[in-house]
């Protein structure tokens, strides 16, 4: 047979890249870039290349659901049908229900990127329960709470092709995103600047014109630092602060308690320093890159505020070569749209029960991001049965066990629920603590429609290959799953009326005139917009501008300005200080893997093998630690250790290490399978310090020690 070339996207990350897939005899020969993509314009990644097509075909990979003998985490399974499962699912769900009421089922998922996360949502909600889980607190949410509260939702609309100046803080593109790499390797060649604010020497460092170290944590005093002297240089927008902006009196009287030499003294960066970064800065069109350096704090929401202002009033936004807000084609409805289109809405009353809603009512409650659940939160509703309790969950495209804080006490939640299902590609710490694992499609199997921002463009996932096995796709477990409990009368209300995945993406296409079928033939669709337009799309603020000062988050008693909030290891006593006496980071990208994802293949791990910890050869002597020795390393959080091999380099400050993530071990035997062993979230604590907004923890900047292991 011929060979045929098939436009698509790849989204094993949230870059999305456009690519070309090569299909001979029903087989995929070849996944590459489509360099006419207009987001990724030709770039692309080994993960996309080699590790999608490996995930789909892989010996491990789950066929059929199964169904576990013996005790929960025997590591034995039998084969079972779809119908007995979902059969089975069904009656413990119903069960359950009965027992403790709908809100008692929680769900849990990456999140509402993808229509996996949207399905979960909308299938809870069906079983009459508001609480799903969602990774954002670990992972973007304090930057996405932080433009809703401000007005400014510019995530992915970062304009590198066209900038003058980009200012990186806490961004490691060269590992996590080579879209963003190749734009900034494009604007050095053309003589742009490029400013990096990130307490580790890295690539992205290796290219900037300025390097800012600051202490892990403490990024929010050099916005607000750098915002003090454009307005003291006369260098930002007064134009548009005068008519956009809320609050610039306020904002002022704050930045001007951080004049550089105040930000030297609480960030470590010299002052002059930051005047240089902020005469870079203001010489635009300049754009915030930031990343998950940033995020996943418990200030990360404040720290956000503080760069997303100086984003607003510098005259950055929605401008070219600035950060975009933004659009999306008219009639087009986004994940986050069916999550809140209140056609798929429960009462509001049952919704204000979402547990973590009363604590963080921005993130769980009814007019919270995406409506979703505070997860440490959950994990103690499990062990404790308060606020109330939660006895059974279905967990899909998500691995809790390695990537939420505290992998000990997940297992233990999970351990001690009446039933969890897990539908998955493969098994892993999280489905060998389950009841019924089922096999779930891979990103080559699954037809996918998105807003991709950094396009801008509808993006389109191609699904060329058949489901391997019995996989099925999230939509379609999530339909047989609702039969299945409306025959028990176990259904609140019917939230999915999708026949399949292709009508639910006609759903989200909706009036926006593209179609399936224009989609299939590009691999993507653009659309018009226009920047700057700010009279026609307003803010959505309560004052309909953008909040230097929030008035929502007045209203909750929270700090209205953003602020400078000391991290969470400086507020330890001295005897913390000296028995953990370093700071630890965590969640450093490879290249080869996707959070705890494609650990079984053979050339990930020859690239990769083990985890590693960076640390600064003085600190190393300091402990009688050598190269590529294994170190345990402990933090105050949490009685449990974990392991990971040093690597000595002066890319680490001193006084400071930097770790990955996601690590697990995939041919163990033993059900945890290393999660609390070698995964760095064996070692820290989900249980708060939270951030007042979003509840996320602190994912790194605690103080830790270490130790030969
Ligand atoms: N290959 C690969 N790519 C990925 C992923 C993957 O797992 N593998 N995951 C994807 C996902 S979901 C995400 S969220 C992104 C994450 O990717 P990025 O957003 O790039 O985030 P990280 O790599 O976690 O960290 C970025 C930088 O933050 C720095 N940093 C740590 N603490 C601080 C601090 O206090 N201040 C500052 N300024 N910097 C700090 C680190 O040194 C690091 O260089 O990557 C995406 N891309
Ligand atoms: N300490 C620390 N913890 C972190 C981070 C950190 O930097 N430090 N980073 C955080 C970040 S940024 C993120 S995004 C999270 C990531 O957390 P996770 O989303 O849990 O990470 P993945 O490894 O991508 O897990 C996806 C799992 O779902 C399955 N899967 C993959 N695709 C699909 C699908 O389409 N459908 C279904 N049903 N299953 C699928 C795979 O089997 C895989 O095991 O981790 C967070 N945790
Ligand atoms: S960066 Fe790699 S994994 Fe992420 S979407 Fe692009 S090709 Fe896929
Ligand atoms: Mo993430």
């Amino acid at each position: 047979m011929s060979e045929s070339i098939h436009p698509s996207q790849c989204w094993e990350c949230n870059t999305y890249c456009g690519s070309l897939i090569t299909m001979q005899d029903g087989q995929v020969t070849k996944i590459g870039p489509n360099p006419d993509h207009p987001g990724s314009k030709g770039a692309f990644c080994v993960k996309g290349i080699r590790a999608v097509r490996e995930w789909t075909d892989n010996k491990n990979r789950l066929l059929y659901p199964m169904r576990k003998v013996g005790a929960r985490g025997s590591g034995e399974w039998e084969r079972i049908s779809w119908d007995d499962a979902l059969d089975e699912i069904a009656d413990r769900i119903a069960a359950i229900r009965t027992e403790y009421g709908p809100m008692s089922i929680a769900g849990a998922v990456s999140g509402a990127a993808f229509s996996r996360g949207a399905v979960m949502a909308l299938l809870m909600r069906s079983i009459g329960s508001p609480n799903w889980m969602i990774n954002q607190d670990l992972c973007g949410g304090c930057q996405a709470l932080s433009e809703k509260l401000t007005g400014v939702p510019m995530k992915n609309g970062e304009d590198i092709d066209n900038t003058r100046c980009a200012m990186l803080v806490g961004r490691n593109p060269y590992a996590a995103d080579p879209t963003q790499w190749r734009a900034l390797k494009a604007l050095k060649k053309r003589g742009g600047r490029i400013v990096v604010i990130d307490p580790v020497k890295g690539p992205a460092s290796d290219l900037a014109d300025i390097w800012l170290r600051p202490r892990p944590g403490t990024d929010a005093a050099l916005a607000l630092s750098m915002a003090h002297l454009l307005v003291k240089w006369g260098k930002y927008d007064c134009a548009f602060v005068a008519q956009w902006c809320h609050g610039f009196d306020a904002y002022k009287e704050r930045i001007d308690q951080f004049p550089p030499d105040v930000a030297a003294r609480l960030t470590g960066v010299p002052a002059a320093d930051i005047v240089a970064a902020a005469e870079f800065y203001s010489d635009g069109p300049s754009v915030f890159v930031p990343g998950h350096g940033i995020d996943a704090f418990s200030a990360g929401v404040q720290t956000f505020r503080a760069f997303d202002c100086l984003v607003a009033i510098s005259g950055n936004l929605d401008r070219c070569g600035g950060n975009r807000l933004t659009k999306k084609p008219k009639g087009f409805r986004t994940y986050l749209d069916l999550i809140h289109d209140p056609q798929f809405r429960l009462p509001i009353e049952v919704e204000r029960e979402t547990i973590g809603a009363e604590q963080f009512p921005l993130w769980s409650g009814p007019e919270g991001w995406q409506t979703a659940c505070h997860n440490p939160s959950v994990i103690n509703a499990v062990l404790t049965g308060k606020p109330y309790p939660v006895r059974g969950m279905y967990i899909s495209g998500v691995n809790i066990v390695v990537t939420y804080p505290d992998a000990a006490r997940t297992i233990e939640a999970l351990k001690s629920l009446d039933f969890v299902a897990v539908a998955t590609q493969n098994l892993n710490p999280t489905s060998a603590y389950a009841d019924i694992v089922l096999p779930k499609t891979t990103t080559l199997e699954e037809e996918e429609v998105q807003l991709i921002w950094g396009g801008p463009c509808i993006g389109y996932t191609n699904p060329v290959l058949s489901p391997r096995g019995e996989a099925r796709s999230d939509l379609a477990i999530a339909l047989g799953l609702r039969d299945k409990l409306a025959a028990r009368g176990a259904l609140t209300v019917d939230f999915l009326p999708w026949a399949d995945q292709r009508s639910l993406n006609e759903f989200l296409l909706g009036e926006s005139g593209i179609t399936i079928e224009e989609l299939r033939v590009m691999g993507f669709a653009e659309f018009p917009y226009k920047l700057g337009n700010f009279d026609e799309t307003g803010f959505a603020t309560t004052s309909g501008k953008v909040e230097l000062f929030s008035q929502t988050l007045d209203l909750l008693g929270l700090d209205p300005l953003p602020n400078y909030v000391p991290p969470t290891a400086d507020a330890a006593n001295e005897e913390e200080q000296n028995q953990f006496p370093l700071v630890l980071l965590t969640g450093l990208r490879e290249k080869t893997y996707h959070h705890s994802r494609f650990r079984d293949q053979a050339w990930a791990r020859r690239v990769s093998p083990d985890p590693i910890v960076q640390i600064h050869p003085e600190t190393a002597a300091v402990y009688n630690i050598d190269d590529a020795e294994w170190v345990s390393l402990q933090t105050a959080g949490t009685s449990t250790a974990c392991r990971a091999r040093a690597q000595l380099t002066e890319n680490t400050p001193r006084g400071v290490i930097a770790t990955g993530m996601g690590w697990w071990e995939p041919l163990s035997d033993d059900p945890e399978m290393g999660a609390c062993e070698i995964n760095i979230n064996g070692a820290i604590s989900y249980s708060g310090p939270w951030d007042p907004v979003t509840g996320s923890p602190d994912s790194r900047g605690q103080r830790c020690r270490i130790s030969p292991a």
